[in-house]
């Protein structure tokens, strides 16, 4: 039998020869990501209800670190943990990777658990979760800093966008819930009482919880973790269409990077706690972009953005580790925003034999 080949001859190839242009980088570095976020739930899996947020949180830094202190990146922390949670962190400004000469460089935004009391309490919905900017040297900053502890968010799915897109008119951080609802009813073709809204179980959530339900949308309320909440909307099977409240601005950078992926969309404006937090952001930003509405493009400029989160416990974007015995099955996701790919990953992992490489051992330990 004879085969039909469309491989490449040695002159075709010499006359298209090989450049390793931003997104090359960023496809060969993505899978490393799922490392990293996979080795931080599989280690912070132990106190899963154990009340330890803080040890959880350790847990999965050390092996974030662990798994990037093996790869040839020059990444550097722009948006980090810290001053919220008071976690042991990996903080604004760190680096990590090898910093070996001539490695590609990314911006690295990361939460090790995003839900780290639900962990403590062995709640549903936390995650294990990055997102990467490949950057040109020279370059300036493409993830937005936004010094607010809170950010006001309001986050939508591509269907809504494409809506918005044909003349639909635009959603608004300000208009009245009625209104909003009603957009983003005729964008999905249902009705009103059809729409399912996220927010987080907040006393600051009060009107708007009592805003959806006299609108007659039905209200899925969580105790934490609000960045699967806010790409829930953009993901087909997820069952929830809108996502509002207020919630770390942190998470909003990550979120905005898998909306990014996903063609999503997300207004955020910056929410002031008090008065001495307005002082401080405003002397921070200046008055204009205090109030400055952001949205996703705004958040992460340029094109590329990659977004990398593992299911710690169960959340409407992943399942949980799930341990069998002696195999433990993570699920994870991975988005690139350039390709506007998104792959699961499911991953069974043999107990008997996994390693993973922890930052504090400098060397690869069993779970
Ligand atoms: C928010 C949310 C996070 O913590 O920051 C929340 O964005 C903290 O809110 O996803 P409160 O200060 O009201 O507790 C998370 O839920 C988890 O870090």
């Amino acid at each position: 039998m004879q085969y039909l080949t469309a491989s490449p001859t040695r002159t075709t190839l010499m006359q298209h020869p090989v450049s390793l242009s931003t997104s090359d980088a960023e496809r060969t570095i993505e899978f490393e990501f799922v490392r990293a976020t996979e080795n931080a739930a599989l280690n912070s899996l132990a106190w899963l209800g154990r009340g330890e947020k803080e040890l959880a949180d350790a847990a999965a830094c050390d092996a974030i670190y662990g798994v990037f202190d093996l790869v040839d990146i020059c990444g550097e922390v722009v948006i980090g943990e810290g001053i919220k949670d008071n976690a042991p962190g990996i903080f604004l400004g760190e680096h990590l990777g090898t910093w070996r000469p001539g490695s590609p460089s990314f911006d690295i935004a990361l939460d090790p658990i995003d839900g780290t009391s639900n962990i403590a309490n062995g709640l549903p919905n936390s995650i294990s979760v990055m997102a990467a900017s490949h950057t040109l040297e020279g370059n300036p900053r493409v993830m937005q800093n936004l010094p607010s502890f809170y950010s006001k968010k309001l986050a939508f799915g591509p269907e809504v966008v494409k809506a918005i897109r044909n003349g639909m008119a635009e959603l608004s951080l300000e208009a009245p819930l009625e209104q909003t609802l009603a957009l983003v009813a005729s964008a999905l073709g249902k009705r009103v009482p059809e729409l399912v809204v996220m927010t987080m179980n907040r006393p600051r959530h009060a009107e708007l919880i009592s805003e959806v339900r006299r609108c007659g949308a039905a209200l899925r309320l969580i105790s934490d973790g609000d960045i699967t909440a806010a790409v829930s909307p953009s993901m087909p099977d997820s069952g929830v269409d809108l996502y509002l409240g207020i919630g770390g601005s942190p998470e909003g950078i990550l979120t905005a990077a898998a909306l990014k992926a996903v063609g999503g969309e997300m207004l955020l404006q910056m929410w002031p706690r008090d008065e001495a937090e307005r002082e401080s952001v405003r002397a921070e930003v200046g008055a204009v972009d205090m109030e400055r509405i952001y949205k996703v493009d705004d958040l992460i400029k340029g094109d590329s953005a990659i977004f990398c989160a593992t299911g710690i416990s169960d959340s409407p974007l992943l399942p949980g580790v799930k341990v069998t015995g002696k195999k433990a099955t993570t699920t994870s996701i991975l988005m690139r925003a350039r390709s506007r790919t998104v792959r699961y990953i499911r991953a069974v992992h043999d107990l008997e034999h996994k390693t993973i490489h922890l930052r504090s051992a400098r060397s690869d330990r069993k779970l």
